[in-house]
């Protein structure tokens, strides 16, 4: 019998999976133990960066084999493409995501960071806004940043303005981080692994070159990968999301992921209120009067659109 050992999944290629053993913190190769069908998820991966699993050494191999994976605390998923029945779990075990927005070059939409947010809700992951690329600010651009961020803030999401390039305000992200196990997430070309250099430069990232990050499609990371924080914690590296198409939902229960929507919701004249079209809506009152953002409430109506709903 060989010994097991316990793990953490720090990069997966699919069908490589790098394993850090827990009290040693050495690194092995491993594979996977046949086919592991994990909670009924309809995965593409059936393991995940963060996962934590048992695997044993195989003899006269530098390598390890997956035999267990442990339960989750709680994963990100999201559909492996738009029109696919399969999901693809982003990264689990982890302690916050965040969110890297830019609102230019590329630009980011709302109706993105509602989606990733409302993901994050379901397993009660603290989710932060870091706002990439504020050098590249003009007026007009600013007027929306402060906008967005006024709205995002209110409703309990810390939002962080940085420029991984220009080095502002690293600090701040660098303070989020500490001890903690962070996934890193958003679209391709704004800047995740370069913020990570920005505050680790001895990692030494692979980021895009400044000609092409514009343009659709380009993905410089390829494989989620945890790395390693000097100052105390790990953050998962991720490649670009281009959608975020959400899974595992019942359609009555989207408006509980809504921070906003959740505190107003007893307020309501009925209580299975769906705040969309009921009478004595405490919701749609405060979006009257402006309390509740109206971008964040059109980005509610249109995920009750979505495709994963009209399926049903
Ligand atoms: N002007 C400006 N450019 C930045 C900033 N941060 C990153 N960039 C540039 O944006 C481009 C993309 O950066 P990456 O770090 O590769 O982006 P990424 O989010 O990791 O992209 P993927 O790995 O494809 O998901 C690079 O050319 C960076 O130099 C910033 O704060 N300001
Ligand atoms: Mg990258
Ligand atoms: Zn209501």
């Amino acid at each position: 019998m060989s010994k097991n050992f316990e793990g953490i999944v720090v990069k997966s290629t699919g069908s490589w999976y790098v394993v850090r053993e827990k009290s040693t913190g050495k690194q092995i190769n491993c594979r996977i133990k046949g086919k592991f069908r994990i909670q009924g998820i309809k995965s593409t991966n059936p393991v995940c960066v963060g996962d934590h699993v048992m695997f044993i050494e195989l003899p006269n191999e530098e390598s390890g084999l997956i035999i267990e994976i442990m339960e989750r605390h709680n994963y990100i998923i999201r559909k492996a493409t738009k029109l696919s029945k399969l999901s693809h779990i982003i990264a689990a075990n982890i302690d916050q995501a965040i969110l890297i927005v830019t609102l230019t070059h590329p630009r980011t939409s709302t109706g993105f960071i509602d989606r990733f947010l409302v993901t994050a809700e379901a397993y009660h992951i603290p989710a932060i806004i870091v706002f990439n690329k504020i050098d590249l600010y003009n007026i007009e651009i600013q007027k929306q940043h402060d906008e967005v961020t006024r709205v995002y803030s209110k409703i309990g999401y810390p939002c962080i303005a940085v420029s991984a390039l220009r080095g502002d305000n690293l600090a701040a992200v660098k303070e989020v981080m500490t001890d903690k196990v962070s996934l890193m997430a958003g679209h391709s070309g704004v800047g995740k692994s370069e913020l990570i250099n920005a505050i680790e430069p001895r990692l030494n990232l692979k980021t895009g070159d400044i000609s092409s990050y514009h343009k659709k499609g380009k993905h410089t990371t390829t494989f989620a990968e945890m790395l390693e924080l000097s100052f105390g914690g790990y953050i998962i590296d991720t490649p670009g999301l281009k959608e975020f198409g959400l899974v595992d939902f019942k359609k009555e229960e989207v408006w509980e992921r809504f921070p906003e929507m959740r505190e107003l919701s007893p307020s309501c004249q009925y209580n299975n209120c769906t705040h969309v079209h009921e009478p004595g809506c405490a919701v749609k009152e405060a979006l009257e009067k402006g309390d509740v953002s109206a971008f964040r409430y059109k980005n509610y109506l249109n995920i009750l659109e979505d495709d994963e709903f009209r399926r049903r």
